[in-house]
């Protein structure tokens, strides 16, 4: 992760499986969240595969189904862009209380690159792409790889 007060996180992903789901909407920015997470994954040691969904709100069944299914974690990547996006508020809530829910309900990790951004210049930054101040895909795969390390080490 990056930024001020980004922590460090244990990344090893060696033996772990996760898969990414990928919303389809606002391409340019998508494939810099699917590489940043990617490369993430890469350069861990896990193994990895992606799936695409039509938009964030079919993320959370798709996510549930992976994890009932074995994978150890799931990345959650999607753009809804406020501004172009007549019902912002819904697609978001659904998106973000959707996984919630699907993490504690399958008491697996999901990390959430889901950009809910007032315009496409605000997910462009954020999205791994060369000139982007940050790399949200990257982070949400750091995220669900060290929240699935924590969650072995506490159990008994
Ligand atoms: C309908 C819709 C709209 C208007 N905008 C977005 C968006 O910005 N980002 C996104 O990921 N999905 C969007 N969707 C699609 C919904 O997530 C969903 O795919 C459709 O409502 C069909 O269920």
């Amino acid at each position: 992760m990056s930024g001020a007060g980004s922590p460090t996180l244990n990344v090893d992903g060696t033996g772990l499986d996760i898969m990414v789901i990928a919303a389809s909407w606002h391409d340019t920015i998508m494939n810099g969240l699917i590489d940043g997470a990617v490369r993430a994954l890469d350069e861990s040691g896990a193994t990895h595969s992606v799936v695409r969904v039509p938009g964030s709100f079919e993320l959370p069944v798709v996510a549930r189904a992976a994890l009932h299914d074995g994978a150890d974690a799931v990345v959650a990547l999607g753009v809804i862009i406020r501004g172009g996006t007549p019902h912002f508020e819904y697609v978001a809530d659904a998106a973000t209380s959707g996984l919630t829910t699907v993490a504690i309900e399958t008491g697996k990790p999901i990390g959430f690159g889901v950009l809910t951004v007032d315009d496409e210049q605000q997910a462009l930054d954020r999205a791994g792409l060369p000139g982007s101040t940050e790399d949200k895909g990257r982070e949400a795969a750091e995220a669900a790889i060290a929240t699935t390390r924590a969650l072995t080490a506490i159990m008994r």
